[in-house]
């Protein structure tokens, strides 16, 4: 049996980010990870970080690398029918977006985190949580083949959407909501040297597109499909066949840059909010308590904030005794989580194919495309959700 203060499951961004913002503050804790540390290491997954987040991963000194490798981005293009038009988010916004893959934010974390000798325990099994509405709540996992208890002061739940933490809230006591879309993205990692030198989002007859990237030399590619695709159905050539007709309609000649495909994966869309994100000393964050479709790319902003606002609340547990920030943790962090579900979900509707919509919806559909291409004070509405709101105490 050990003992913490702040016992954490899940070696993610969430995670990784709350285990080094404690530290700062002087408290312990010990993180807790399902997989091997090559996996969380190399999953692809998100590649768009917020200018609060880049500046919260700089304030924690693990920002070197970001600030080398990361690719700043101040505008990006929405194309339609022939139609390229670009959103100069920081003309609008005054902030900018940085291209940094998911696992090298991980990389860096980890990193960090073991350098600094933090407690960071890969590949445990059957977490369970014990006492999370009592003074003492404890975690017992199996790690190195040996039972293990953690007592703790409280529990961090920053174990994504297939977690066990979100589940041991009583589900009467949660409220869940949900929208699950029709579609799913088919994405790719391409050792290509991407054709754009900001990200484009295409609405297409034959459904969407998203042209990104990890680097000058990896393209990151996205497609819209339906959910019970099947990913052997798509050879590279079908993939690119698809990629540069739904994408097409750049200059004179321009197209997508091919090369081999190194990563592909089908992942599901939906929305979901599973409320309250507090239960006694458990304390939930990023995608074990929400999820985003990936169109708004906010998810692992999400997350980053969540623990920003939960590592303030224990501060003042443990500086001064004071639990309001505690009790105002989840409606707090739940403020910024609503506004980024409604962009997230207005980029998906924007630029999605939208099969079962009628007539009327798609000429809405339409409608909104033109307006955001032709309205400033739209465009400024969509640059500044999309670069991400200031972080504040409030939000
Ligand atoms: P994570 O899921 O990242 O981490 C949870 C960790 O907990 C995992 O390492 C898991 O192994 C571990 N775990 C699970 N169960 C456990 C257990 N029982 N015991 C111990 N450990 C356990 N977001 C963006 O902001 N921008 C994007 O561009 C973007 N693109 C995306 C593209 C795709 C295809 C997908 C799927 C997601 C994308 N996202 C994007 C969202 C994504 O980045 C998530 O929001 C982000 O990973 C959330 O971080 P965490 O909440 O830390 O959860
Ligand atoms: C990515 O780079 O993986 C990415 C970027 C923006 C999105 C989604 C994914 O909206």
């Amino acid at each position: 049996m050990s003992r913490t203060q702040v016992g954490i499951v899940g070696a993610g961004p969430g995670g990784l980010v709350l285990s080094l913002l404690l530290e700062r503050a002087g408290i312990e804790s010990v993180v807790l990870e399902a997989r091997d540390r090559d996996y969380v290491e190399r999953r692809v997954r998100a590649g768009l970080l917020e200018q609060n987040t880049v500046e919260l991963l700089r304030g924690l000194g693990v920002g070197a690398r970001l600030d080398r490798e990361g690719l700043v981005h101040h505008g990006i293009f929405l194309r339609r029918e022939g139609r390229t038009h670009r959103i100069p988010i920081t003309d609008l916004t005054g902030r900018a977006v940085t291209i940094y893959g998911q696992q090298e934010v991980v990389k860096d974390l980890i990193e960090a985190r073991l350098a600094r000798g933090g407690e960071l325990h890969f590949e445990v099994d059957r977490v369970a949580l014990h006492d999370v509405d009592g003074p003492s709540p404890r975690v017992t996992f199996t790690h190195d083949g040996a039972r293990r208890e953690l007592l703790c002061d409280f529990i961090a739940g920053c174990d994504g959407f297939h977690g066990v933490c979100a589940r041991s809230i009583p589900s009467p006591l949660r409220r869940v909501h949900e929208l699950v879309y029709p579609f799913s993205w088919l994405g790719i990692l391409a050792n290509a040297p991407p054709a754009t030198d900001e990200l484009i989002y295409a609405w297409h007859e034959r459904g969407f597109a998203l042209y990104t990237m990890r680097s000058a030399a990896v393209s990151r590619l996205y497609l819209q499909v339906a959910n019970d695709e099947d990913l052997a159905a798509w050879p590279d050539a079908r993939i690119w066949e698809e990629l540069q007709a739904r994408l097409a309609g750049g200059e004179e000649g321009w197209s997508v840059t091919e090369g081999e495909i190194v990563d592909r994966s089908i992942a599901a869309l939906r929305s979901y909010v599973a409320e309250p994100l507090r239960h006694g000393r458990l304390l939930l964050a990023g995608d074990a308590a929400h999820i985003v479709p990936p169109t708004g790319a906010k998810g692992l902003n999400l997350a980053v904030n969540d623990v920003r606002l939960m590592a303030r609340a224990l501060e003042a547990h443990y500086r001064d005794g004071s639990d309001a920030l505690l009790d105002t943790y989840s409606a707090t962090a739940l403020r910024r989580v609503w506004r980024a579900q409604e962009f997230s979900n207005y980029m998906t509707v924007l630029t999605h194919r939208l099969d079962g919509a009628g007539r009327f919806e798609q000429a809405l559909q339409r409608s909104r495309f033109d307006y955001v291409c032709e309205s400033e004070a739209a465009a400024r509405t969509l640059a500044e959700n999309y670069a991400g709101l200031p972080a504040s105490e409030h939000f």
